[in-house]
């Protein structure tokens, strides 16, 4: 919606304390949920794809066989989010290196579809010079991985040199950077405390050493 520069409004819940209206309509008890007039949509594709069709500019490209090639790599998004996932969701160093061991093989599987787009348009983005839907379903993803990574400093996005490019892109995009709640940050590193991972000891760490 903030890509399409339409006027809405966001409420952002509390996945710890789900307000008994939001349990009512989120039909999994999870976010994100669309209002639209009465009608109640849930999953993310369903209501991007429902936003694309609704209001311009299309963000899907117009060329059929582009557009099934894009659903297709946004459809790689939960295995590709579970690989970078495996990696900071860990409770220990070894844990966390035995995902940063499995990783590169879903990396990999991006890096190629990226090389295979950049036979097509010159980037940043997934189709060129404007963000697309794909762009905007792999960002969150890409976004919560680096701030992990910024203490982790794994370097597994180094060796693929055209999704690095990509999330840098993504992430110096303030439509999608602005996103997120104000408190974002906090409410990540607050996450990563409460459920002790590995990298919360890190970024504790850091915290002490700058005070
Ligand atoms: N496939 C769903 C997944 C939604 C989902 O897992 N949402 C998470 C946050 S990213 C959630 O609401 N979790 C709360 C819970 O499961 O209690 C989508 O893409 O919309």
């Amino acid at each position: 919606m903030r890509a399409k520069d339409v006027e809405f409004e966001v409420t952002f819940i509390n996945l710890r304390d789900k307000p008994d209206w939001f349990l009512k309509i989120s039909p999994h008890g999870k976010v994100p949920v669309l209002k639209v007039d009465d009608e109640i949509l849930f999953e993310s594709n369903a209501i991007a794809e429902y936003l694309d069709e609704a209001l311009s500019p299309r963000l899907h490209p117009e060329d059929p066989i582009e557009r099934a090639r894009n659903r297709a790599w946004t459809d790689f998004v939960p295995s590709f989010a579970s690989a970078l996932s495996g990696i900071y969701y860990t409770k220990s160093r070894e844990e966390m290196e035995k995902g940063l061991a499995k990783a590169p093989k879903a990396v990999e599987r991006l890096e190629e579809a990226l090389t295979g787009q950049r036979g097509r348009n010159a980037g940043p983005y997934f189709n060129g010079p404007g963000l697309s839907l794909v762009d905007c379903a792999y960002a969150p993803f890409l976004q919560r991985f680096l701030i992990a990574d910024s203490y982790l400093k794994t370097g597994l996005l180094d060796g693929f040199p055209h999704v690095k490019a990509w999330a840098d892109s993504l992430l110096g995009n303030d439509t999608i950077t602005g996103a997120v709640a104000p408190e974002f940050l906090e409410e990540f590193h607050g996450n990563l405390r409460r459920r002790e991972f590995y990298v919360a000891s890190l970024m504790d760490g850091k915290a002490q050493a700058a005070e």
